[in-house]
């Protein structure tokens, strides 16, 4: 089946969000809040096992803080410390603090000008994501279709539901597209809905398990749209 449209994750796939983004920005809402609570790089790395910054918070609670977590109404608390955090990870996008990863702009505009179809799927907040579009795609506008994200769907990765949500809003089945993914979890999740997926990995998801991928690099760097057509044709 010819390839029709390209679903792609977000964080740590289209630009490099987590150490210096997402992590910054829960460091920084736990200051503002007087939590005196900080995730270093190496335990937001085994932390990010978990998907949902709200989830993520609960998990650590859980483990590092149990007073905090036994106390009344955890989940509002947990609720508001995501809501201040999504509010400096935004002013951190907008600030252009988070660049692009190499070669996904440049793949996006080939997708484009030879007519693929574009979609997101992502564990990541709904407006997180329209920030970093809108702060690297101000002049053209946004690229992607369908732009599924965070608690649209029940289940956030390694469950499907992200990726069948985009699936059914494409109205495509899964062997036309491509999935493009950084992680483990995320790999499983668009296995899970059937889509053949590559992996761009980075420093934080090196070694990870990446077995069903159809192809695993190092980035999108020269990656171009007959790579991705001929990989996906063997798979
Ligand atoms: C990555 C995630 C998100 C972000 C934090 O999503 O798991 O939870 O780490 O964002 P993906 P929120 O790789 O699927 O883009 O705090 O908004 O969840
Ligand atoms: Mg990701």
């Amino acid at each position: 089946m010819n390839l029709s449209a390209l679903i792609f994750d977000v964080d740590g796939t289209i630009a490099q969000t987590e150490r210096d983004g997402h992590r910054v920005a829960f460091n920084l809402a736990f200051t503002e809040l007087g939590l005196h609570w900080y995730w270093d790089e190496s335990l937001y790395r085994e932390l990010l096992k978990t998907t949902g910054g709200k989830e993520r918070i609960a998990d650590y609670a859980k483990r590092f803080q149990p007073e905090w977590w036994a106390m009344p109404d955890v989940q509002t608390r947990i609720a508001m410390v995501h809501h201040c955090k999504t509010k400096h990870y935004l002013s951190l996008i907008n600030r252009g603090n988070i660049p692009l990863r190499d070669g996904v702009r440049e793949l996006i505009a080939e997708a484009q000008a030879r007519g693929l179809r574009l979609a997101i799927a992502t564990t990541t907040t709904p407006d997180n994501v329209y920030g970093l579009i809108n702060t690297h795609f101000q002049q053209e506008g946004s690229p992607f279709e369908v732009i599924a994200a965070g608690d649209i769907v029940p289940a956030k990765k390694p469950a499907p539901d992200i990726y069948t949500y985009v699936l059914q809003a494409l109205n495509l089945p899964a062997r036309a597209c491509l999935a493009i993914e950084d992680s483990e979890v995320g790999l499983q999740s668009a296995l899970g809905a059937g889509i053949p997926t590559v992996i761009t990995q980075h420093e934080d998801t090196h070694g990870q398990d990446f077995t069903g991928a159809i192809k695993v690099l190092d980035s999108l760097h020269l990656v171009s749209i007959n790579d991705l057509m001929a990989w996906h044709r063997e798979s």
